[in-house]
């Protein structure tokens, strides 16, 4: 089955270095700075065709404004320069965006899909403690919904407040950051996130802007019932639509590094089998073991091509493969 991957991410030494990350020796457990040979080697193993490249988490959103648009504009260039052309048939990329000037993103956004044909972009929870729901952003939700691309909005690390709220008084400083991150509380931003765009009216001013979201839909299936509760009453006559119907009509889910078949269910249950996408979280994760589990997943043969890459097609006018 032809493989796409949406979540699949890439940084360089200056990109970690200007974020200030630095990971333990040994990890990720695949290199994150090969997008060459030895990337299309673990993809080749796994069966994975085609990875949507995306930049580490933060990308260059929390750098300040003209250190965050030359930094972007760098990037994109060389992904779109060096890295794609030496495998054009495996790598596609998704836009980094320097968020902490919405305008000079909305160009970027437009240059990288119109010159270098790039699939949309990935953001990455809120940027200066503003969500994407703020007015400040309009520009870009705006220009990518004219451009017909989606937002892919990754997890970004907790900010000071919300670790001083929520975790730092924990013993150990380590088991407070996992948990305020990839341990659970990133997941539960992007599912604030995401409702705070919907509940903003977001949807109602760009009906054709697309989001995507990882991680089986952070959460938001299993909350899905619930949005049809209170939110729905409070928010009727403000939204043209009830909450839930906006995850319908605006959302994709990826099933990054959530390799389960009963949240996979639980998935299509809720967004129906046109919105569910394959995607891996490398090197985070290991495109194997995603590839191996979506293959082995027991459901008709017509839902498995979807979720292996027609929906992905669809989304983002590529192929058909
Ligand atoms: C991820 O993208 O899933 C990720 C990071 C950084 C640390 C751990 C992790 O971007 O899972
Ligand atoms: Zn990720």
């Amino acid at each position: 089955m032809f493989l796409i991957g949406l979540e699949e991410h890439f940084a360089t030494p200056e990109m970690q270095e200007l974020n200030g990350i630095k990971f333990a020796k040994g990890y990720p457990r695949f290199d994150i700075n090969d997008v060459g040979a030895g990337r299309i080697a673990h993809m080749d193993e796994a069966g994975i065709d085609i990875q949507v490249l995306s930049a580490l988490t933060p990308g260059a959103q929390n750098l300040p404004s003209e250190e965050g648009i030359a930094f972007a504009r760098k990037i994109n260039d060389w992904l779109a320069k060096e890295v794609i052309p030496a495998y054009p048939d495996r790598f596609r990329a998704f836009s980094v965006l320097p968020l902490a000037s919405p305008e000079a993103s909305a160009d970027e956004l437009e240059r990288t899909v119109r010159d270098y044909g790039f699939l949309g972009t990935m953001v990455y929870g809120f940027t200066n403690g503003k969500f994407l729901d703020d007015p400040m952003y309009a520009p870009l939700l705006e220009r990518a919904e004219a451009l017909g691309v989606p937002i892919y909005i990754h997890p970004n690390f907790a900010t000071d407040a919300a670790k001083d709220l929520y975790y730092n008084d924990l013993d150990d400083q380590w088991v407070s950051n996992i948990l305020s991150g990839p341990g659970y509380g990133w997941h539960q931003e992007v599912a604030i996130c995401s409702l705070r765009l919907v509940c903003r009216g977001i949807f109602d001013k760009y009906p054709k802007l697309q989001i995507i979201i990882g991680h089986m839909g952070e959460a938001i299936p299993f909350y899905y019932y619930r949005f049809g509760d209170d939110l729905t009453a409070i928010t009727k006559g403000k939204l043209q639509k009830p909450v839930q119907q906006y995850f319908n009509d605006n959302f994709w889910i990826t099933t990054s590094a959530f390799f389960s078949d009963d949240l996979l269910r639980l998935a299509l249950s809720v967004m129906g089998e046109d919105r569910v996408m394959f995607s891996v979280d490398y090197p985070f994760v290991s495109n194997k073991l995603g590839a191996d589990w979506f293959n082995a997943v027991d459901l008709p043969a017509a839902t498995k091509e979807k979720i292996a890459h027609k929906n992905a097609e669809k989304l983002l006018k590529i192929g058909p493969f």
